[in-house]
């Protein structure tokens, strides 16, 4: 479960963040594809609780109503579309699963698809599921059944998580259910699964949901191909839950990296210590994580909170990202964000709930996509930044190579190389950095993908001419609009 299933030669997944399917489909032909992507995370394809109050929040989608394939991102035909249309393109799908809960107590009514659902007699007809396939008072101990402590573990896994229906997955019945759910996915086509709030469910009964799931279809992996599968677990180090739990049935969530990755990019912490990022900072082995500067709750002060650099603050974000894609370190998630306007009240942002753009009817807008490539209509698109796309390019020239020529000028200046194949320079500090550093590549003219692109043999931006000793002059303003130099041998002139 630890392989991401990418094709050939492609290294990272964004994250596309309530997008529907129609324009996941077309995003995997116009742009994932030709630029180097190996897939991307969906939002939540199963029918879910229509909230009208707040009106249509994003986080809708995370109270389960049953696993048809109908919300505002599309229906079971429009996903199916997508997942072989991207497979088509090299672009694998990895689908959000939500399998920890249904939706809150109380309230009833019909979900996305139309099923019915009652939160006070715990009836989803839709699955179905009723009272018996839930934690009720004899497995969770607290008065009021939600989880209130979480350094009680029991409590954590078997009571409800704000208030979510919390399903018994040590039940035979529920495990069945849910791994119906996930192997129809997988005969679709699909790659592999985010497992929301893994956390909240018990290692073992993973271990036997993972191992009833079939191989991936044949139409479009290797016979004998598991899914990928990535656990969402916030373990920041002060709980009794941990990681390592999960290694077994697949990789986890590294929130550690962006919450200590983004204090230097803030200039809170120097960036000489990067030297030994990864496991030396006391994370988990590279191969156990799933790594990105900031996910979908974070960003906006939900789930480990929100110390993390985002779209909000792009010059440093960009320099993050680019960090995280040049840095060997875990395999790499690009956060891609719809935008909306903040408003702190008390240090919370009282706009958290907002879901995506949407016409006056409340459906989804298409995502636009103009000719500089960027987006509109609402969507940031950070996959689509050049600083970050072509940083997605520079990882998959120089996978597999280990990170050396380390330079630090003993504070916020530092660069590194990855093998003979590629080299980044960055400058945090409040002056020039004007130096001449070993970049371990091979004599010649390279294009910096960050100032611009390696287009038709030549550079938009500007180059860099690395000397016949490996050696090359970096100059970088302290006021560069990106203050950070990348090149690499798939851009050379
Ligand atoms: C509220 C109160 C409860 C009260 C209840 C009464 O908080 O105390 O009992 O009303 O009805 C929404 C609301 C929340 C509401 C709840 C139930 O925001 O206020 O409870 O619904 O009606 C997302 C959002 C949640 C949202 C949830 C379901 O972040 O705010 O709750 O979706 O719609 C921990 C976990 C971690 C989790 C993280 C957010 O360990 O697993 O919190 N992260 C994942 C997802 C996240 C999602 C869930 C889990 C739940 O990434 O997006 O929560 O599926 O760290
Ligand atoms: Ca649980």
């Amino acid at each position: 479960f630890h392989n991401p299933n990418c094709a050939d030669g492609r290294h990272t997944i964004t994250h596309l963040f309530e997008w529907k399917w129609s324009d996941i489909a077309q995003e995997c032909e116009r742009f994932l594809g030709p630029y180097g992507y190996c897939g991307v995370q969906v939002s939540p394809p199963n029918e879910n609780r229509v909230v009208t109050s707040p009106n249509r929040p994003w986080w809708e989608r995370y109270q389960p109503v049953s696993y048809k394939l109908v919300t505002r991102s599309g229906n079971d035909q429009q996903f199916r579309d997508m997942v072989d249309r991207c497979n088509r393109q090299n672009i694998r799908i990895y689908v959000d699963v939500v399998m920890n809960h249904m939706t809150g107590s109380g309230g009833s009514g019909q979900g996305t698809g139309g099923s019915q659902w009652d939160g006070n007699s715990l009836s989803f007809p839709g699955v179905p599921f009723s009272s018996w396939d839930f934690n009720d008072a004899s497995t969770c101990s607290t008065s009021d059944l939600n989880i209130h402590n979480y350094q009680n573990v029991q409590e954590v896994r078997n009571c409800r998580l704000v208030s979510l229906l919390d399903l018994r997955l040590s039940k035979d019945y529920v495990r069945t259910k849910v791994t119906e759910y996930l192997n129809y996915l997988i005969d679709i086509g699909v790659a592999g699964f985010r497992f929301d709030a893994a956390k909240h469910m018990w290692p073992e009964d993973l271990r036997v949901i993972t191992g009833q799931l079939k191989n991936l279809n044949t139409k479009y992996f290797p016979s004998g191909s598991k899914p990928f599968i990535y656990q969402e677990v916030i373990d920041m180090g002060n709980e009794p839950i941990k990681m390592s739990e999960y290694f077994g049935t697949g990789r986890v969530t590294n929130f550690i990296y962006g919450a200590k990755l983004s204090p230097v990019f803030r200039n809170q912490n120097q960036a000489k210590w990067l030297v030994n990022w990864g496991e030396g900072w006391g994370m988990p082995s590279s191969t156990d994580v799933i790594v990105f500067i900031d996910n979908h709750d974070n960003q906006r002060g939900h789930g480990a909170g929100g110390a993390v650099l985002t779209f909000r603050d792009s010059r440093r974000y960009k320099m993050a990202t680019a960090f995280m894609l040049a840095h060997p370190y875990g395999f790499t998630r690009v956060m891609s964000s719809y935008y909306w306007d903040v408003n702190y009240v008390n240090g919370n942002d009282a706009n958290d709930w907002i879901g995506p753009p949407t016409n006056g009817d409340m459906s989804i807008k298409d995502v636009i996509v103009n000719s500089d490539l960027s987006c509109g209509n609402g969507w940031i698109c950070e996959h689509r930044w050049r600083q970050i796309y072509n940083m997605v390019a520079f990882r998959n020239v120089v996978f597999g190579t280990s990170l050396v020529n380390w330079w630090d000028n003993g504070n916020y200046q530092i660069a590194f190389s990855r093998g003979n194949k590629g080299f980044i320079v960055f400058n945090l500090e409040s002056y020039n950095l004007n130096t001449r550093l070993q970049t371990g590549l091979p004599a010649g003219q390279y294009c910096d993908v960050i100032s611009g692109n390696y287009d038709n043999g030549a550079c938009t931006g500007s180059s860099v001419i690395v000397s016949s000793d490996g050696t090359a002059n970096f100059y970088i303003p302290a006021s560069a609009e990106d203050p950070m130099i990348a090149i690499h041998i798939g851009a050379k002139v």
